[in-house]
């Protein structure tokens, strides 16, 4: 069960940070209403939303899942893996302080993006890619354990269509992962059930499990027919202009 969430308003500048896709150039009014669904969205799955207002220093930083790893043993600050977005969390601190007044951080020349991070209950998957490193990695195990849990490596790097681990996996609870097809047979997944997505649907591998509902990206059928088929109840969110930033729906979001 999560409680809270914290989100941050997308900057002007937002169509300003980085993509590997090219989608087109997200609309800022657009982006703002999107994001102003999925806060809305948050609140009906009934948590309680920090928004925090927009810090135009750093485009991408409505993405605020990659600046830290929180769980209800403690939280973690990331250092992420792109230059232009290494600000940001000291930017977040006093928001996550709050709530979480011991942290642990990852240190230099470790590198962790929170979109790397894939927790399924007391073990969590991390994801080594261009943005999670091999030191950010070990250090971040080490902090889980130290917190009681366990934890995984997958390796990315070679997947080209993935920017973070849960570009294509998510944990929805209940012993069920979402996967990419080309993801679905890895051995450390075969202990779960696994939704499968199909290679045009794998956008949308990104979704959030959200106490009763799972949040889903809108336009991919096969997927959210699967999710209703094993007993999911999907809430459905249009994430287009997030898309074209290679933002999926866990990154607008820190739940705790
Ligand atoms: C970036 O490239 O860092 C942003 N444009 C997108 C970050 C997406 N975050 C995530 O999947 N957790």
């Amino acid at each position: 069960m999560f409680t809270r969430a914290i989100a941050r308003k997308p900057a002007s500048n937002f169509d300003a940070g980085l993509t590997t896709v090219s989608l087109g150039r997200p609309q800022f009014d657009r982006v703002l209403q999107q994001h102003n669904a999925y806060c809305q969205a948050l609140l009906e799955c009934g948590l309680q939303l920090l928004l925090i207002d927009a810090d135009e220093r750093f485009p991408d930083s409505t993405f605020v899942e990659d600046t830290a790893v929180l769980t209800p043993h403690g939280a973690i600050f990331t250092r992420p893996g792109a230059d232009t977005r290494a600000g940001e969390v000291a930017a977040i601190q006093s928001a996550v302080l709050e709530h979480f007044p011991t942290p642990l951080s990852i240190d230099a020349p470790g590198t962790v993006d929170g979109g790397d991070i894939c927790e399924a209950e007391t073990h969590f998957f991390i994801g080594l890619s261009h943005r999670t490193n091999e030191q950010g990695a070990r250090q971040l195990a080490a902090h889980l354990a130290a917190l009681g849990y366990t934890s995984s490596v997958i390796d990315v790097r070679s997947m080209t269509t993935i920017l973070h681990l849960k570009s294509g996996i998510s944990y929805i609870g209940d012993n069920t992962l979402v996967v990419m097809a080309e993801m679905a047979e890895d051995s450390q997944f075969r202990k779960f059930n696994r939704i499968r997505v199909s290679s045009e649907e794998s956008y949308s591998a990104n979704c959030v499990r959200v106490n009763d509902r799972v949040l889903v990206a809108a336009g991919f059928p096969k997927l959210t027919a699967g999710l209703r088929a094993r007993g999911f109840n999907p809430l459905v969110l249009d994430m287009s202009e997030f898309q074209k930033m290679d933002g999926g729906l866990s990154c607008l979001s820190l739940r705790f």
